[in-house]
Protein backbone atom coordinates (compact mmCIF):
# COMPACT_ATOMS: atom_id res chain seq x y z
CA UNK A 1 0.00 0.00 0.00
CA UNK A 2 1.56 3.52 -0.92
CA UNK A 3 2.05 5.44 1.86
CA UNK A 4 -0.98 7.51 1.38
CA UNK A 5 -3.68 5.41 0.15
CA UNK A 6 -5.94 6.40 -2.59
CA UNK A 7 -9.72 5.46 -2.76
CA UNK A 8 -11.19 2.55 -4.04
CA UNK A 9 -14.78 2.02 -5.08
CA UNK A 10 -16.35 -1.30 -6.85
CA UNK A 11 -19.83 -2.89 -6.79
CA UNK A 12 -19.72 -5.10 -3.42
CA UNK A 13 -22.52 -7.56 -5.01
CA UNK A 14 -22.78 -10.08 -7.99
CA UNK A 15 -23.27 -7.99 -11.74
CA UNK A 16 -26.34 -9.08 -13.56
CA UNK A 17 -30.14 -7.24 -12.77
CA UNK A 18 -30.99 -7.55 -8.77
CA UNK A 19 -33.42 -5.81 -6.67
CA UNK A 20 -30.74 -4.26 -5.04
CA UNK A 21 -26.90 -3.87 -5.83
CA UNK A 22 -24.02 -2.16 -3.47
CA UNK A 23 -21.29 0.68 -4.35
CA UNK A 24 -18.55 0.41 -1.68
CA UNK A 25 -15.69 3.27 -1.31
CA UNK A 26 -13.03 2.82 0.80
CA UNK A 27 -10.46 5.27 1.70
CA UNK A 28 -9.43 9.18 2.57
CA UNK A 29 -11.65 10.49 0.24
CA UNK A 30 -14.70 8.29 1.24
CA UNK A 31 -15.55 11.41 4.29
CA UNK A 32 -15.44 13.96 1.14
CA UNK A 33 -17.58 12.28 -1.32
CA UNK A 34 -20.14 11.43 1.21
CA UNK A 35 -20.28 15.25 1.80
CA UNK A 36 -20.46 16.14 -1.49
CA UNK A 37 -23.04 13.88 -2.53
CA UNK A 38 -25.10 13.57 0.55
CA UNK A 39 -25.23 17.11 2.01
CA UNK A 40 -27.67 16.63 4.49
CA UNK A 41 -25.99 15.88 8.24
CA UNK A 42 -26.53 12.40 9.14
CA UNK A 43 -24.73 10.39 11.90
CA UNK A 44 -22.05 7.55 11.01
CA UNK A 45 -23.19 3.59 10.62
CA UNK A 46 -26.81 5.09 9.95
CA UNK A 47 -28.69 4.35 6.79
CA UNK A 48 -30.34 7.60 5.02
CA UNK A 49 -32.33 7.70 2.09
CA UNK A 50 -31.10 10.26 -0.62
CA UNK A 51 -31.15 10.78 -4.33
CA UNK A 52 -27.47 10.04 -6.29
CA UNK A 53 -27.04 12.68 -8.38
CA UNK A 54 -24.01 12.97 -10.51
CA UNK A 55 -21.38 15.38 -11.10
CA UNK A 56 -23.57 17.25 -13.87
CA UNK A 57 -26.64 17.54 -11.68
CA UNK A 58 -28.46 14.49 -13.28
CA UNK A 59 -30.24 11.95 -10.98
CA UNK A 60 -28.74 8.90 -11.06
CA UNK A 61 -31.02 6.85 -8.88
CA UNK A 62 -32.53 7.28 -5.18
CA UNK A 63 -30.66 5.59 -2.93
CA UNK A 64 -29.66 4.33 0.34
CA UNK A 65 -25.93 5.35 1.72
CA UNK A 66 -24.01 4.55 4.59
CA UNK A 67 -21.08 6.36 5.85
CA UNK A 68 -18.60 3.85 8.23
CA UNK A 69 -15.99 6.11 9.32
CA UNK A 70 -12.18 4.47 9.88
CA UNK A 71 -11.36 3.24 11.75
CA UNK A 72 -14.19 1.15 12.71
CA UNK A 73 -15.16 0.09 9.43
CA UNK A 74 -14.68 -3.07 7.36
CA UNK A 75 -11.49 -1.89 5.95
CA UNK A 76 -10.40 0.08 8.89
CA UNK A 77 -10.54 3.33 6.71
CA UNK A 78 -13.43 5.64 6.35
CA UNK A 79 -15.83 3.50 4.11
CA UNK A 80 -19.24 4.43 2.36
CA UNK A 81 -22.05 2.42 1.17
CA UNK A 82 -23.91 3.07 -1.43
CA UNK A 83 -27.36 0.62 -2.13
CA UNK A 84 -29.16 1.44 -5.29
CA UNK A 85 -31.76 -0.66 -7.50
CA UNK A 86 -29.77 -3.57 -8.95
CA UNK A 87 -29.60 -2.35 -12.44
CA UNK A 88 -26.30 -2.82 -14.25
CA UNK A 89 -26.68 0.12 -15.76
CA UNK A 90 -27.48 2.40 -12.68
CA UNK A 91 -23.76 0.56 -11.40
CA UNK A 92 -22.24 1.21 -14.41
CA UNK A 93 -22.75 5.02 -13.97
CA UNK A 94 -22.24 5.42 -10.37
CA UNK A 95 -19.09 3.89 -10.69
CA UNK A 96 -18.30 6.01 -13.52
CA UNK A 97 -19.38 9.21 -11.55
CA UNK A 98 -17.03 7.92 -8.75
CA UNK A 99 -14.15 7.86 -10.72
CA UNK A 100 -14.30 10.70 -12.14
CA UNK A 101 -14.68 12.09 -8.51
CA UNK A 102 -10.94 10.83 -8.16
CA UNK A 103 -11.93 7.17 -6.50
CA UNK A 104 -9.79 4.15 -8.47
CA UNK A 105 -11.54 1.01 -9.41
CA UNK A 106 -10.44 -1.60 -6.84
CA UNK A 107 -8.78 -4.50 -7.82
CA UNK A 108 -9.67 -8.09 -6.26
CA UNK A 109 -10.18 -8.55 -2.77
CA UNK A 110 -8.49 -5.34 -2.10
CA UNK A 111 -11.12 -4.03 0.29
CA UNK A 112 -10.00 -7.17 2.49
CA UNK A 113 -6.37 -6.35 1.85
CA UNK A 114 -6.88 -2.68 3.39
CA UNK A 115 -8.69 -4.43 6.46
CA UNK A 116 -6.08 -6.97 6.64
CA UNK A 117 -3.23 -3.81 6.44
CA UNK A 118 -4.93 -2.03 9.11
CA UNK A 119 -5.24 -4.70 11.40
CA UNK A 120 -8.96 -5.52 11.28
CA UNK A 121 -8.83 -9.36 10.19
CA UNK A 122 -5.31 -11.25 10.49
CA UNK A 123 -4.84 -13.17 7.70
CA UNK A 124 -6.27 -16.06 8.16
CA UNK A 125 -9.34 -14.25 8.65
CA UNK A 126 -9.29 -12.39 5.68
CA UNK A 127 -8.87 -15.91 3.70
CA UNK A 128 -11.81 -17.22 5.97
CA UNK A 129 -13.87 -13.87 4.24
CA UNK A 130 -13.77 -15.87 0.62
CA UNK A 131 -13.99 -19.21 2.13
CA UNK A 132 -17.54 -17.99 3.82
CA UNK A 133 -18.35 -16.41 0.31
CA UNK A 134 -17.56 -19.53 -1.40
CA UNK A 135 -19.04 -21.74 1.17
CA UNK A 136 -21.28 -24.97 -0.88
CA UNK A 137 -21.83 -26.98 2.13
CA UNK A 138 -23.41 -26.52 5.94
CA UNK A 139 -20.17 -27.46 6.93
CA UNK A 140 -17.71 -25.63 4.85
CA UNK A 141 -20.12 -22.67 6.32
CA UNK A 142 -19.40 -23.47 9.33
CA UNK A 143 -15.41 -23.84 9.29
CA UNK A 144 -15.53 -20.51 7.54
CA UNK A 145 -17.04 -18.95 10.31
CA UNK A 146 -14.94 -19.94 12.91
CA UNK A 147 -11.85 -19.22 11.08
CA UNK A 148 -13.52 -15.70 10.32
CA UNK A 149 -14.05 -15.63 14.22
CA UNK A 150 -10.67 -15.87 14.67
CA UNK A 151 -9.47 -19.79 15.53
CA UNK A 152 -7.25 -20.94 13.74
CA UNK A 153 -5.36 -17.56 14.60
CA UNK A 154 -5.96 -17.88 18.26
CA UNK A 155 -4.41 -21.61 18.04
CA UNK A 156 -1.36 -20.17 16.11
CA UNK A 157 -1.18 -17.63 19.11
CA UNK A 158 -1.16 -20.44 21.63
CA UNK A 159 1.14 -22.14 19.43
CA UNK A 160 3.88 -18.67 19.17
CA UNK A 161 3.70 -18.52 22.52
CA UNK A 162 4.33 -21.80 24.00
CA UNK A 163 7.20 -21.92 21.71
CA UNK A 164 8.59 -18.29 22.18
CA UNK A 165 8.48 -20.29 26.23
CA UNK A 166 10.89 -22.45 24.93
CA UNK A 167 13.07 -19.94 22.86
CA UNK A 168 13.46 -17.52 26.03
CA UNK A 169 15.01 -20.72 28.05
CA UNK A 170 17.35 -21.71 25.34
CA UNK A 171 18.65 -17.84 24.64
CA UNK A 172 19.22 -17.49 28.43
CA UNK A 173 22.15 -19.98 28.02
CA UNK A 174 23.55 -18.38 24.33
CA UNK A 175 25.26 -15.39 26.64
CA UNK A 176 26.90 -17.91 28.60
CA UNK A 177 28.77 -20.50 25.56
CA UNK A 178 30.74 -21.70 28.35
CA UNK A 179 27.92 -22.88 30.32
CA UNK A 180 25.86 -26.40 28.81
CA UNK A 181 22.24 -26.64 29.02
CA UNK A 182 21.50 -28.57 32.22
CA UNK A 183 20.25 -32.26 31.45
CA UNK A 184 17.50 -31.81 33.31
CA UNK A 185 16.20 -27.98 31.30
CA UNK A 186 17.43 -30.20 28.31
CA UNK A 187 14.66 -33.03 29.13
CA UNK A 188 12.01 -29.79 30.06
CA UNK A 189 12.86 -28.60 26.69
CA UNK A 190 12.65 -31.53 24.58
CA UNK A 191 9.52 -32.27 26.56
CA UNK A 192 8.01 -28.97 25.79
CA UNK A 193 9.20 -29.09 22.03
CA UNK A 194 7.95 -32.50 21.08
CA UNK A 195 4.28 -31.40 22.47
CA UNK A 196 4.35 -28.41 20.14
CA UNK A 197 5.45 -30.49 17.42
CA UNK A 198 2.29 -32.66 18.09
CA UNK A 199 0.10 -30.20 18.14
CA UNK A 200 1.54 -28.66 14.69
CA UNK A 201 1.14 -31.90 13.29
CA UNK A 202 -2.39 -32.53 14.04
CA UNK A 203 -3.06 -29.32 12.78
CA UNK A 204 -1.72 -30.20 9.75
CA UNK A 205 -3.78 -33.41 9.82
CA UNK A 206 -6.83 -31.31 8.92
CA UNK A 207 -5.59 -29.83 5.87
CA UNK A 208 -7.48 -33.27 4.08
CA UNK A 209 -11.01 -32.13 5.49
CA UNK A 210 -10.23 -28.53 4.53
CA UNK A 211 -9.75 -29.54 0.67
CA UNK A 212 -12.63 -31.45 1.47
CA UNK A 213 -14.71 -28.90 2.54
CA UNK A 214 -13.79 -26.00 0.25
CA UNK A 215 -13.54 -28.27 -2.82
CA UNK A 216 -16.08 -30.69 -2.08
CA UNK A 217 -15.16 -34.18 -1.37
CA UNK A 218 -14.58 -36.60 -4.08
CA UNK A 219 -16.88 -39.22 -4.66
CA UNK A 220 -16.38 -42.29 -7.09
CA UNK A 221 -19.34 -44.18 -8.43
CA UNK A 222 -17.40 -47.69 -9.18
CA UNK A 223 -19.93 -50.81 -10.08
CA UNK A 224 -20.60 -53.52 -12.79
CA UNK A 225 -22.22 -52.06 -16.10
CA UNK A 226 -25.63 -51.81 -15.52
CA UNK A 227 -25.78 -51.72 -11.87
CA UNK A 228 -27.29 -48.40 -11.76
CA UNK A 229 -24.32 -46.31 -11.30
CA UNK A 230 -25.57 -43.45 -13.54
CA UNK A 231 -28.96 -43.83 -12.63
CA UNK A 232 -27.66 -43.41 -8.69
CA UNK A 233 -26.14 -39.94 -9.47
CA UNK A 234 -29.23 -38.37 -11.75
CA UNK A 235 -31.24 -38.95 -8.50
CA UNK A 236 -28.45 -37.53 -6.22
CA UNK A 237 -27.57 -34.36 -8.95
CA UNK A 238 -31.69 -34.29 -8.95
CA UNK A 239 -32.04 -33.99 -12.69
CA UNK A 240 -31.17 -36.45 -16.00
CA UNK A 241 -27.53 -35.24 -15.77
CA UNK A 242 -25.86 -39.03 -16.99
CA UNK A 243 -27.34 -41.57 -19.71
CA UNK A 244 -29.24 -44.20 -18.65
CA UNK A 245 -29.33 -47.34 -20.70
CA UNK A 246 -30.41 -50.86 -20.52
CA UNK A 247 -27.64 -51.72 -22.71
CA UNK A 248 -24.03 -51.79 -20.62
CA UNK A 249 -21.40 -49.54 -21.14
CA UNK A 250 -23.25 -46.71 -22.06
CA UNK A 251 -21.28 -44.35 -19.86
CA UNK A 252 -18.12 -44.40 -21.07
CA UNK A 253 -16.33 -40.55 -20.36
CA UNK A 254 -16.58 -39.34 -16.77
CA UNK A 255 -19.60 -37.15 -15.27
CA UNK A 256 -18.79 -35.26 -12.68
CA UNK A 257 -21.55 -33.07 -10.66
CA UNK A 258 -21.07 -30.96 -7.42
CA UNK A 259 -24.10 -31.52 -5.20
CA UNK A 260 -25.04 -31.43 -1.49
CA UNK A 261 -25.65 -34.43 0.20
CA UNK A 262 -26.66 -33.23 3.98
CA UNK A 263 -24.31 -31.02 5.36
CA UNK A 264 -21.73 -31.70 2.72
CA UNK A 265 -20.23 -31.00 -0.55
CA UNK A 266 -19.96 -33.60 -2.91
CA UNK A 267 -17.73 -34.12 -6.52
CA UNK A 268 -19.80 -36.69 -7.54
CA UNK A 269 -18.35 -38.87 -10.64
CA UNK A 270 -19.90 -41.47 -12.74
CA UNK A 271 -17.67 -43.85 -14.10
CA UNK A 272 -17.57 -46.65 -16.69
CA UNK A 273 -18.71 -50.39 -15.60
CA UNK A 274 -16.05 -52.69 -13.90
CA UNK A 275 -16.64 -55.49 -17.17
CA UNK A 276 -15.06 -58.29 -16.17
CA UNK A 277 -14.85 -58.94 -20.16
CA UNK A 278 -13.87 -55.27 -21.85
CA UNK A 279 -13.72 -54.82 -25.16
CA UNK A 280 -10.79 -52.21 -25.89
CA UNK A 281 -12.07 -48.89 -25.59
CA UNK A 282 -13.94 -50.46 -22.66
CA UNK A 283 -10.76 -51.03 -20.83
CA UNK A 284 -9.18 -47.91 -21.33
CA UNK A 285 -12.32 -46.89 -19.33
CA UNK A 286 -11.94 -49.26 -16.82
CA UNK A 287 -8.44 -48.44 -16.34
CA UNK A 288 -9.11 -44.73 -15.64
CA UNK A 289 -12.22 -45.55 -13.39
CA UNK A 290 -9.45 -47.35 -11.29
CA UNK A 291 -7.60 -44.20 -11.63
CA UNK A 292 -10.47 -42.18 -10.06
CA UNK A 293 -11.03 -44.45 -7.41
CA UNK A 294 -7.29 -44.14 -6.23
CA UNK A 295 -7.56 -40.64 -5.81
CA UNK A 296 -10.94 -40.78 -4.26
CA UNK A 297 -11.84 -39.72 -0.75
CA UNK A 298 -14.67 -41.91 -0.88
CA UNK A 299 -16.21 -44.68 -2.83
CA UNK A 300 -19.80 -45.79 -3.54
CA UNK A 301 -19.85 -49.27 -5.23
CA UNK A 302 -22.70 -50.16 -6.58
CA UNK A 303 -23.57 -53.84 -6.96
CA UNK A 304 -26.93 -55.56 -8.43
CA UNK A 305 -29.58 -57.00 -6.26
CA UNK A 306 -30.79 -60.21 -7.69
CA UNK A 307 -27.19 -60.94 -9.36
CA UNK A 308 -24.34 -62.53 -8.01
CA UNK A 309 -21.50 -60.43 -6.70
CA UNK A 310 -18.93 -59.49 -9.58
CA UNK A 311 -15.79 -60.32 -9.69
CA UNK A 312 -14.13 -57.29 -9.17
CA UNK A 313 -10.24 -56.23 -9.89
CA UNK A 314 -7.92 -56.63 -6.73
CA UNK A 315 -6.77 -52.81 -7.38
CA UNK A 316 -10.58 -51.81 -6.44
CA UNK A 317 -11.13 -54.73 -3.73
CA UNK A 318 -8.12 -52.79 -2.10
CA UNK A 319 -9.38 -49.44 -2.10
CA UNK A 320 -12.76 -50.79 -0.08
CA UNK A 321 -11.42 -49.97 3.18
CA UNK A 322 -13.62 -49.24 6.29
CA UNK A 323 -14.19 -45.33 6.42
CA UNK A 324 -13.98 -45.15 2.94
CA UNK A 325 -16.55 -47.09 1.10
CA UNK A 326 -20.43 -47.64 1.42
CA UNK A 327 -21.63 -50.43 -0.74
CA UNK A 328 -25.00 -49.90 -2.19
CA UNK A 329 -26.80 -52.66 -3.19
CA UNK A 330 -29.27 -50.75 -6.28
CA UNK A 331 -32.44 -52.60 -7.62
CA UNK A 332 -34.04 -53.95 -4.29
CA UNK A 333 -36.98 -52.72 -5.84
CA UNK A 334 -37.11 -55.50 -8.17
CA UNK A 335 -35.33 -58.22 -6.53
CA UNK A 336 -34.15 -59.51 -3.47
CA UNK A 337 -30.33 -58.93 -2.18
CA UNK A 338 -27.81 -61.12 -1.84
CA UNK A 339 -27.48 -62.89 1.20
CA UNK A 340 -24.09 -62.23 1.68
CA UNK A 341 -21.24 -59.64 0.20
CA UNK A 342 -18.09 -61.57 0.71
CA UNK A 343 -15.62 -58.72 0.06
CA UNK A 344 -18.00 -56.50 2.27
CA UNK A 345 -16.66 -57.19 5.83
CA UNK A 346 -17.38 -53.97 7.90
CA UNK A 347 -18.39 -51.97 4.90
CA UNK A 348 -21.99 -49.71 5.65
CA UNK A 349 -24.81 -51.61 3.05
CA UNK A 350 -27.41 -49.65 1.90
CA UNK A 351 -30.15 -50.90 0.41
CA UNK A 352 -31.33 -48.90 -2.25
CA UNK A 353 -33.54 -48.26 -5.26
CA UNK A 354 -32.19 -45.71 -8.07
CA UNK A 355 -35.94 -45.70 -9.24
CA UNK A 356 -38.09 -45.21 -6.86
CA UNK A 357 -35.98 -43.30 -3.96
CA UNK A 358 -35.84 -46.19 -1.39
CA UNK A 359 -32.73 -46.49 0.60
CA UNK A 360 -31.40 -42.58 -0.09
CA UNK A 361 -32.13 -41.85 3.35
CA UNK A 362 -29.87 -44.42 4.96
CA UNK A 363 -27.40 -43.79 2.19
CA UNK A 364 -26.96 -39.86 3.20
CA UNK A 365 -26.98 -40.61 6.30
CA UNK A 366 -24.14 -42.96 5.69
CA UNK A 367 -22.12 -40.67 4.00
CA UNK A 368 -22.32 -37.96 5.82
CA UNK A 369 -20.95 -40.14 8.88
CA UNK A 370 -18.22 -41.27 6.78
CA UNK A 371 -17.68 -37.35 5.76
CA UNK A 372 -17.67 -35.99 8.86
CA UNK A 373 -15.38 -39.08 10.24
CA UNK A 374 -12.57 -37.07 8.41
CA UNK A 375 -12.47 -33.95 10.89
CA UNK A 376 -9.76 -34.31 12.97
CA UNK A 377 -11.04 -35.27 16.67
CA UNK A 378 -10.20 -32.97 19.82
CA UNK A 379 -9.55 -30.36 17.68
CA UNK A 380 -11.22 -27.11 18.76
CA UNK A 381 -14.08 -25.09 16.81
CA UNK A 382 -13.58 -27.46 13.51
CA UNK A 383 -10.52 -25.69 12.19
CA UNK A 384 -9.57 -27.27 8.52
CA UNK A 385 -6.84 -25.70 7.23
CA UNK A 386 -5.99 -24.38 3.60
CA UNK A 387 -2.87 -25.62 1.24
CA UNK A 388 -1.27 -22.68 2.35
CA UNK A 389 -1.38 -22.73 6.07
CA UNK A 390 -0.20 -26.13 5.57
CA UNK A 391 2.71 -25.37 3.53
CA UNK A 392 3.65 -23.11 6.66
CA UNK A 393 2.72 -25.88 8.81
CA UNK A 394 4.93 -28.23 6.73
CA UNK A 395 8.30 -25.50 7.96
CA UNK A 396 7.28 -25.13 11.04
CA UNK A 397 7.45 -29.11 11.44
CA UNK A 398 10.73 -29.34 10.12
CA UNK A 399 12.31 -26.18 11.98
CA UNK A 400 11.38 -28.08 15.06
CA UNK A 401 12.71 -31.46 14.03
CA UNK A 402 15.68 -29.65 13.55
CA UNK A 403 15.66 -28.19 16.67
CA UNK A 404 15.34 -31.17 18.59
CA UNK A 405 17.75 -33.49 16.78
CA UNK A 406 20.27 -30.25 17.71
CA UNK A 407 18.86 -30.77 21.54
CA UNK A 408 19.30 -34.58 21.65
CA UNK A 409 22.98 -33.90 20.28
CA UNK A 410 23.97 -31.12 22.57
CA UNK A 411 24.53 -28.62 19.68
CA UNK A 412 25.18 -24.90 20.39
CA UNK A 413 22.22 -22.87 22.05
CA UNK A 414 22.61 -20.69 19.31
CA UNK A 415 21.49 -22.93 16.37
CA UNK A 416 18.73 -24.18 18.77
CA UNK A 417 17.86 -20.82 18.60
CA UNK A 418 17.87 -20.37 15.38
CA UNK A 419 16.04 -23.29 14.59
CA UNK A 420 13.30 -22.10 16.73
CA UNK A 421 12.96 -19.10 15.08
CA UNK A 422 12.16 -20.45 11.53
CA UNK A 423 9.56 -22.15 13.37
CA UNK A 424 7.90 -19.30 14.53
CA UNK A 425 8.22 -17.47 11.20
CA UNK A 426 6.37 -20.06 9.78
CA UNK A 427 3.72 -19.67 12.59
CA UNK A 428 4.01 -16.29 11.86
CA UNK A 429 2.72 -16.71 8.37
CA UNK A 430 -0.01 -18.36 8.61
CA UNK A 431 -2.01 -15.10 10.07
CA UNK A 432 0.17 -12.97 8.53
CA UNK A 433 3.25 -11.53 10.30
CA UNK A 434 5.00 -11.59 7.04
CA UNK A 435 6.12 -8.62 5.23
CA UNK A 436 5.95 -10.56 2.04
CA UNK A 437 4.25 -8.43 -0.19
CA UNK A 438 4.28 -10.07 -3.03
CA UNK A 439 2.63 -13.42 -1.35
CA UNK A 440 0.28 -11.03 0.17
CA UNK A 441 -0.44 -9.80 -3.55
CA UNK A 442 -0.87 -13.15 -4.59
CA UNK A 443 -2.95 -14.39 -2.05
CA UNK A 444 -5.34 -11.13 -2.51
CA UNK A 445 -5.82 -11.52 -6.54
CA UNK A 446 -7.36 -14.72 -6.05
CA UNK A 447 -10.25 -12.78 -4.16
CA UNK A 448 -13.05 -11.22 -5.73
CA UNK A 449 -13.90 -7.46 -6.88
CA UNK A 450 -15.66 -6.00 -4.07
CA UNK A 451 -14.34 -7.30 -1.37
N1 LIG B 1 -35.80 -51.62 -11.41
C1 LIG B 1 -34.75 -50.83 -11.31
N2 LIG B 1 -34.03 -50.51 -12.41
C2 LIG B 1 -32.98 -49.71 -12.31
C3 LIG B 1 -32.59 -49.17 -11.06
N3 LIG B 1 -31.49 -48.40 -11.25
C4 LIG B 1 -31.19 -48.47 -12.57
N4 LIG B 1 -32.09 -49.26 -13.22
C5 LIG B 1 -32.09 -49.59 -14.63
O1 LIG B 1 -30.91 -50.31 -14.92
C6 LIG B 1 -30.43 -49.98 -16.22
C7 LIG B 1 -28.99 -49.50 -16.15
O2 LIG B 1 -28.95 -48.29 -15.45
P1 LIG B 1 -27.72 -47.29 -15.55
O3 LIG B 1 -27.96 -46.24 -14.53
O4 LIG B 1 -27.50 -46.87 -16.95
O5 LIG B 1 -26.56 -48.25 -15.06
P2 LIG B 1 -24.98 -48.05 -15.17
O6 LIG B 1 -24.52 -48.79 -16.35
O7 LIG B 1 -24.46 -48.67 -13.91
O8 LIG B 1 -24.70 -46.59 -15.24
C8 LIG B 1 -31.38 -48.92 -16.75
O9 LIG B 1 -32.32 -49.53 -17.59
C9 LIG B 1 -32.03 -48.37 -15.51
O10 LIG B 1 -33.31 -47.85 -15.76
C10 LIG B 1 -33.36 -49.51 -9.90
O11 LIG B 1 -33.10 -49.11 -8.77
N5 LIG B 1 -34.42 -50.34 -10.09
MG1 LIG C 1 -23.64 -45.55 -16.63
Amino acid sequence: MPSRPDTIVAPATAAGAAALAVVRISGPDAARLDRELFPAPASPRTARHADFHDRDGRLVDDVVATFHPGPRSYSGEDLLEISCHGSPFIVQKILEDLLARGCRAAGPGEFTQRAFLNGRLDLSQAEAVMDLIHARSERALVAAQQQLRGALGRTMNQLTDRLLGVLARVEAYIDFPDEDLPTEDRSALQTALEAIWRDTDRLLATQHYGEMLRHGIKTVIVGAPNAGKSSLLNRLVGRERAIVSPEPGTTRDFIEEQIVIGPHSLRLIDTAGLNPAPGTIEKLGIEKSLERVAEADLILLVIEAGQPVPAFPRSLLERLVPGRCVVIVNKVDQAPPPSEIVFANNLPVVQASALTGLGFDQMVAQVTALADAFQVPDLEDSIAINARHADALVRAKTGLRDALAKLAGAAPSELLASDLRGTLDAYGDIVGKVDNERMLDQLFATFCIGK
